[in-house]
């Protein structure tokens, strides 16, 4: 049953029941077909508002059925406001992860203006911190050989290398060795190195006041 027509169903019940010359029928009737629009409702519309959420699950390594239900029970549970905030241009729900890490396990870097990611050379083929959060506005800075790490804004799915043309973070960065990137709002931004991301350099900068 589509939208409208629940509506137009609701109001025939309230008039209908309190109506004597309607049988019991016909009320139990309307309230069979009614009662299921409202649940399918719910699903519909969680599965819209999860899209995202689910895409950030599997882009993060996640299976896809899996992602699917674990985000739709949590929608369904908590609300919509469960999924409302998966896009890259907000935070993630608790418990989704994206390049490997978790917003509530990311080193809380919050409240300071700059911040600075070391990768490669004596720290391998790692980012350090790999996962953390920032204030809105902080200026994190990259500090190693991009010539050998390329840094791309963009997250690992399933095995290969998504690139996010509108991460701050852009690139390939792979000339220099230190370039810094002004984080302006709450953001989801995972990145990678293009040349070792399939074998763990990557990590995720969490924007949240
Ligand atoms: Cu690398």
């Amino acid at each position: 049953m589509q939208g409208p027509r629940r509506g137009a169903g609701e109001s025939t019940v309230r008039w209908s029941c309190s109506t004597p010359v309607w049988s019991f029928v016909a009320c139990a009737l309307l309230a069979l077909l009614v009662a299921p629009a409202v649940g399918v409702s719910l699903r519909r519309q969680c599965r819209l508002a999860c899209k995202d959420a689910i895409n950030l699950c599997v882009a993060a390594g996640g299976k896809r059925g899996r992602c699917r239900r674990q985000t739709l029970r949590r929608c369904r549970r908590e609300g919509l406001t469960a999924c409302g905030g998966a896009a890259t241009t907000t935070t993630l729900p608790s418990g989704v992860t994206v390049n490997g890490c978790e917003p509530t396990s990311a080193t809380d870097l919050r409240g300071r203006p700059q911040v600075t990611v070391h990768f490669g050379g004596a720290l391998g083929l790692r980012y350090q911190p790999a996962c953390f959060q920032v204030s809105p506005g902080t200026q994190v800075t990259f500090s190693g050989e991009f010539d050998q790490h390329p840094l791309v804004g963009g997250a690992i799915s399933g095995g290969g290398k998504m690139p996010d043309p509108s991460s701050p973070f852009d690139g390939p960065t792979s000339t220099g060795t230190s370039k810094t990137f002004t984080l302006p709002v709450a953001a989801t931004l995972p990145f990678y190195c293009d040349v070792h991301a399939l074998v763990g350099m990557k990590g995720a900068a969490f924007v949240a006041p």
